[in-house]
């Protein structure tokens, strides 16, 4: 463990060092810290870093390019980028139980677009070239490499709706993966909000994917990735999981047996900096017969790695296998749960009826509002959540009738579920004391609202008390 005085002085001196080239950036970076520790952050998606984390992004590595993949670079000298991308690969199969771990995405949606150019490569790409007797795409005729493209922008892919919590790089038409598929999507039961196996397989049956995907950003229950992948092999379909939202669940063991995704899928994909903790970054794990098509990612889909991200990766990958990641996990979802019940208790409306993860959605429209209404809001009264669709949203994706709201940035501050109740209680505050507006010609307005200022002062106020019990970042002092 490094001393409290050395965090504190690394980061300090670090801003001095900035201030002196553009004392404007110093100061955001420092007003940033003084934000996050005011407010109380129920974003699901995101999360604190550790010291350790943020300071390896914060170096040398930040200016090798390193094409290629461990110890076969288009670049000489990457010696020490080898060192970094190895060991945070080592740390992810090791953790997450996997055959092969590719570190190099920048993000959730880059991670995914290496997973289906995996998956093409290997189930579309391969066959064309054997059948052509080709070694490689430059050595195909005219005809036939026009025919495999064609090909390859026409296959099938299964994936969760958005409304339903699935995320928008699962087809969703506004996103390249819409665009790049031929989709189409499983909801939820509208009677229970829950994934009903049945219909996804008579889905799955009727249309034939070459991808079956699953994994959410906003549905609050754990899927069951065996009968998943069961109905991925009655189609023949190629089994991916998107676990962006809930790798850190995965590693710390919450999720284990048939939820958790890795001894399913065939491919995984997953962010770095949500419940698992880490830098902001993406990853892909996967069966060793797809592991040459996704060392490919770069550059086929990626831009260069990032080095300084891929040291963070390995420094929170190590933090994610010490025995206290674990307890943390459990914390994240015994605190959802016990923000979900405290809200369940004062009348609100929860999406399935509450959680076993990492978040909750709440039907906002029970409190006659909104999500845009309701999350501003709640951000008036010093409370961060973000707006989200429900299941068959009748306002749509931009003003939704959700909240979404998730525990593991708070979990990280060591807020426990005495504090949840608490929470539980500003958030109803807020919604129930929250009036919709209307537009100028007197229709009801999806955006504008009414709330009391004085209302939201004191839950403003209580919010911060809450929090000055639970300092963050306890061992960063930048005065
Ligand atoms: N933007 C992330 C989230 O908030 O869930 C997913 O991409």
């Amino acid at each position: 463990m490094s001393s409290p005085n050395a965090e504190s002085t690394a980061f300090r001196s670090a801003l001095e060092v900035i201030r002196a080239v553009e004392p404007r950036v110093a100061d955001a970076i420092a007003a940033e810290l003084a934000d996050q520790r005011e407010s109380l952050k129920l974003i699901a998606s995101e999360n604190y870093a550790s010291p350790a984390t943020l300071l390896a992004m914060g170096n040398w590595f930040s200016d090798k390019y390193a094409e290629g993949t461990v110890g076969r670079r288009f670049y000489a000298g990457c010696q020490n980028v080898d060192t970094v991308e190895a060991l945070a690969a080592e740390h992810a199969r090791e953790l997450f139980g996997a055959a092969h771990a590719y570190v190099q995405p920048h993000s959730g949606i880059d991670a995914n677009l290496v997973a289906f150019w995996a998956v093409l490569a290997d189930r579309v790409e391969a066959p064309a070239l054997k059948r052509a007797q080709a070694r490689q795409v430059n050595d195909l005729t005219e005809a036939d490499w026009f025919a495999l493209r064609r090909e390859l922008g026409n296959q099938r892919m299964l994936g969760m709706s958005l409304d339903a919590g699935g995320h928008l790089t699962h087809g969703f038409r506004p996103n390249i993966s819409g665009k790049m598929f031929d989709q189409r999507s499983y909801g939820t039961d509208p009677a229970t909000g829950l994934i009903d196996y049945d219909k996804v397989a008579e889905a799955a049956r009727e249309f034939k994917p070459l991808i079956l995907v699953a994994g959410y950003s906003a549905y609050p229950r754990k899927v069951n990735f065996r009968i998943m992948r069961e109905i991925a092999d009655s189609v023949g379909a190629t089994f991916m999981v998107d676990m962006a939202h809930f790798a850190g669940l995965v590693a710390g063991k919450v999720f284990t047996g048939d939820f958790d995704p890795v001894p399913h899928a065939h491919i995984v994909t997953t962010t770095t900096h949500k419940s698992l903790r880490g830098p902001r970054g993406g990853m892909v794990l996967c069966q060793p017969e797809l592991a040459e098509q996704v060392d490919r990612g770069c550059p086929m889909v990626l831009g260069g790695p990032l080095p300084h991200v891929m040291a963070a990766k390995a420094v929170a990958l190590a933090e994610a296998r010490r025995p206290d990641f674990a307890d943390y996990a459990q914390r994240i979802v015994a605190n959802a749960q016990a923000l979900a019940e405290g809200l369940l208790r004062r009348g609100a409306t929860l999406v399935t009826g509450g959680t076993d993860n990492h978040l909750a959605i709440i039907d906002v429209t029970s409190y006659g509002l909104t999500g845009r209404q309701a999350e501003q809001a709640l951000l008036d009264a010093g409370i961060v959540t973000n707006r989200n669709s429900v299941p068959q949203d009748p306002n749509g994706a931009w003003y939704t009738s959700g909240i979404r709201i998730g525990t593991p940035a708070l979990t990280t501050r060591g807020l426990g579920t005495a504090e949840m109740d608490t929470i539980a209680e500003l958030i109803h505050t807020v919604l129930s004391q929250t009036r919709p507006g209307a537009n100028a010609d007197g229709t009801p307005s999806k955006a504008k609202y009414a709330l009391d200022a004085a209302v939201a002062d004191k839950v403003s106020r209580q919010a911060s008390e809450l929090l000055t019990g639970f300092p963050l970042y306890p061992t960063v002092d930048l005065t």
